[in-house]
């Protein structure tokens, strides 16, 4: 039995633990400098306290006075301030520690780690990763080595995938990371990070090498540079790693979500498209080029109209032999890979295709050749070889998926359709022959991006020895807002909404037990559930994915129409909002995203015309009538699409959100089954530079990612617990009356009482005392000023005794 303090006499360590040693002094914190002098940590913890400017930035400022809970504070522009709750600052590596979970200290404490290089932090039971945007010495052999012996405790994505590892040992229960966060706040370098731990502790079976090899591969045909983040993931990402009863990684499983198509055939100023076409522009060697007629990427339209064609400190060449030899690893035939090499060439070439307008209805065909036969006869003769670099892509994309060309044509410029009983064809106008031409290209690459993923996933397939023990890395597209927000938007926040509902009540749970374990009134804690907007998008008949669908298989609907019926029918939904013209409102649990309905029938719809996939399994390459095979496999009965206008022409397929929504379902029921662990990825500032940290970006995320949610939910139970024993031990001191022999539950109690502590306040558990936010501050103020005065009077001691 541990005997708490009593009377006024105060350990001498007791002491130091607040006033020394004094921490380094602290950088100033933001570029302005308008954090003013900060010469050590004990005095910025009694005189500085945190003001919310009027553009919402928190700033610190200096006490000058303090009066009851109200405090005069002054600010770096010379402002006098009032301002209650003054704060201790704290750099703890758990925000649950901080005796006022309020925003601004979240915010600084955060910064302050960030400033040293700290960039782990918990939140409770989940761990905040702030990028560095450059190599921090947190990583590798020694650190892994100390992670799994345990000799260094800092949060860590290494502890949290070691906890991981020996929570599914103990409890033989599959487990989850789920890492979230927005664009280029690090969720892709998390999880790998993550899958080098698993492997190093894992590995011996060789398959752990394989599993690690699958990220150049699918970073280069899935990642692009992107305003926000030069190697942005344009895919969501589960990989589920197997284990064998002895610990030892026996395979792994890939899915992948939602693939961002468009950018194949489109992309923005600035940005590029798919890695890998780069690659394999600078990179292929001599025999592969001259057999696909691979010219240099700025020949190519789909490349060239974003121009921009490198990533800083990146080497495409270097890079495609890095592709190559992972593919090789995985056990990528190199006949597959010359294939798939093929495909990519085709869909580069198929940008090129032009089409001249043949009559006066504005109807087209591709062009053929750029020079008529007489010319290309001379042309052939005189310049053999500036001739061959002149093809153009209707001859070089047909060669390179083995179609005849007049299939090809014809395939680009008409369309079959069904008229009664008669089958006649239409021919295209420009732009719907560029719509025809862009769809073969985005489903072409799509189906490769597919097929690929399968084959890794045949080779790292785990074995007849199976035990279903797993931990699964979940990188997916954090939450999105943005100042116009389409259809990619709306179906990565509905993934984020559901997220969210199973991180809700997970964290639930978690503190549920924790209240119950120790006897505590539960009732006492509420918890706010996004149910709502769920119901929003999945309520049938009448909610957003239902009548998205509805709307796209009507004939004559259109995304006016789509946003009126979202208006007439769900306007009493208090998560719904219709706006002008066709844009619609709806409020997330991070915030309120105002959605343009522009392009949603057609992105929902994603047809690509009979036609075309007639044209793909007609090839003699293996891979295009592979393609045909999956999309035909993919109609199944739920039909969307104008099937009624066209006579059945088009191809009858699942719409895109449905086919969304049925595979988050699939994943919200495979994480139900793991014991999740959660990863939230903080982007400090949008340069991608090291060292910035900007408040209100960092805050934003905070909130959108669910962190502050935590320290809400927290803070609506009691958030603080303290064992009886420890509690004693720190504020035994403080009581009046001397009670040294009592055991610690009944100090605990005549502490709470001599100070008056509402009984609302806390809870008194079997083991531990539970307090609402802020509480333990006032004790711990009370505290502060005590010893401090007990200090002040022993100096003066010891000063009188020299
Ligand atoms: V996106 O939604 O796919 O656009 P991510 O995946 O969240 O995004 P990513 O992991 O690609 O971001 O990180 C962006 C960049 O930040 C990386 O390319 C690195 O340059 C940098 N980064 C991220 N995490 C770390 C780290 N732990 N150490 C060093 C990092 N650099
Ligand atoms: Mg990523």
């Amino acid at each position: 039995q541990e005997s708490p303090y009593s009377g006024k006499t105060v350990p001498v360590e007791e002491v130091q633990d607040v006033i020394s040693p004094p921490l380094p002094s602290v950088e100033p914190l933001h570029s302005h400098g308008r954090w003013g002098d900060t010469s050590s940590y004990a005095a910025k913890k009694k005189h500085q306290s945190w003001f919310q400017l009027p553009n919402g930035n928190w700033e610190l400022g200096n006490i000058l006075s303090t009066s009851g809970a109200e405090s005069i504070v002054s600010l770096s522009d010379g402002k006098v301030c009032s301002e209650t709750n003054p704060d201790i600052l704290d750099g703890v590596d758990d925000l649950m520690q901080l005796s006022y979970l309020n925003e601004p200290s979240v915010l600084y404490n955060l910064q302050y780690r960030y400033n040293q290089n700290l960039i782990y932090t918990k939140a409770g039971p989940v761990l905040v990763a702030i990028n560095p945007f450059k190599k921090v010495p947190l990583y590798g052999n020694d650190y892994i080595e100390a992670y799994r012996r345990k000799s260094i405790d800092n949060p860590h994505v290494y502890a949290i995938t070691d906890t991981a590892i020996r929570e599914m040992i103990r409890d033989e229960v599959n487990q989850s990371i789920i890492i979230s966060g927005e664009s280029g706040a690090g969720k892709t370098e998390t999880a790998k990070i993550a899958m080098q731990y698993l492997a190093a502790l894992g590995g011996g079976s060789g398959i752990e090498y394989e599993i690690l090899k699958t990220n150049p591969i699918l970073e280069a045909f899935g990642n692009a540079k992107t305003s926000r983040n030069d190697n942005s993931s344009r895919f969501g990402k589960l990989i589920e790693i197997h284990f064998s009863e002895t610990g030892k990684i026996s395979g792994a499983r890939i899915q992948t979500f939602l693939l961002e198509k468009s950018r194949v055939v489109q992309c923005a100023e600035g940005e590029r498209s798919y890695h890998i076409f780069y690659q394999l522009c600078a990179g292929a060697p001599r025999a592969l080029r001259d057999k696909l007629n691979l010219k240099s990427a700025n020949e190519y339209n789909y490349l060239r109209q974003s121009n921009c064609f490198q990533i800083d400190g990146v080497d495409d060449g270097d890079q495609f032999h890095v592709v190559m030899e992972a593919l090789d690893i995985v056990h990528v035939s190199k006949e597959n890979r010359e294939s798939v090499f093929a495909m990519l060439a085709a869909v580069l070439w198929l940008g090129n295709v032009s089409f001249n307008v043949v009559d006066n209805e504005n109807h087209v065909e591709p062009v053929e050749d750029e020079c008529n036969n007489l010319a290309k006869a001379f042309l052939v003769v005189m310049y053999p070889l500036p001739y061959i670099f002149r093809k153009p892509g209707l001859i070089s994309t047909a060669k390179l998926i083995g179609c005849d060309i007049v299939d090809l044509k014809l395939a680009l410029s008409t369309r079959k359709m069904r008229v009664r009983n008669d089958n006649i064809v239409q021919k295209l106008t420009l732009s719907q022959a560029i719509d025809a031409r862009d769809a073969l290209a985005k489903s072409i690459y799509a189906c490769l991006f597919d097929w690929l993923v399968e084959q890794i996933n045949k080779s790292l397939a785990v074995g007849k020895r199976r035990t279903g023990r797993s931990i699964s890395i979940l990188d997916i597209y954090g939450f999105e807002s943005f100042d116009r927000n389409s259809f990619e938007q709306f179906c990565i926040n509905y993934a984020n909404e559901r997220l969210q509902q199973h991180f809700n009540r997970h964290l639930f749970k978690l503190e549920q037990e924790e209240y119950i374990q120790d006897g505590i009134d539960w009732t006492k804690v509420d918890f706010e559930d996004n149910q709502d907007c769920l119901n929003l998008f999945e309520k049938k008949p009448l909610g957003l994915l239902s009548l998205l669908d509805e709307e796209s298989t009507f004939p004559n609907g259109t995304d006016l129409t789509f946003a009126n019926k979202l208006k007439q029918h769900l306007n009493s939904n208090s998560s719904f909002r219709g706006e002008k013209d066709k844009a619609f409102t709806v409020g997330h649990y991070a915030g309120e995203v105002t959605y343009d309905t522009t392009g949603f029938l057609e992105k929902n719809r994603d047809l690509l015309h009979l036609d075309s996939i007639e044209l793909l399994s007609s090839c003699t390459c293996h891979l295009p009538k592979i393609f045909a095979f999956n999309m035909l496999a993919q109609s199944e009965k739920t039909v969307v699409g104008p099937s009624h206008k066209s006579g059945g022409a088009d191809s009858q397929k699942l719409s895109v959100a449905t086919k969304f929504k049925s595979q988050l379902f699939q994943l919200m029921q495979r994480l139900e089954n793991t014991t999740p662990h959660f990863i939230r990825c903080i982007k400090p500032n949008s340069f991608q530079s090291p060292g910035i940290y900007e408040q209100g970006l960092v805050l934003q995320q905070l909130r959108c990612c669910g962190v502050l949610e935590v320290v809400r939910i927290s803070r609506s139970g009691f958030p603080t617990r303290m064992s009886h024993q420890k509690f004693a031990r720190r504020y035994g001191f403080l009581l009046l009356d001397n009670l040294a022999s009592q055991d610690p539950l009944s100090v605990s109690v005549a502490i709470l009482h001599q100070f008056d502590i509402l009984p609302e306040m806390y809870q008194v558990g079997y083991t531990k005392l539970f307090f609402r936010t802020g509480q333990i501050g006032v004790l711990e103020d009370t505290r502060n000023r005590t010893l401090h005065g007990i200090l002040r009077v022993q100096s003066c001691f010891r000063g009188h005794q020299a």
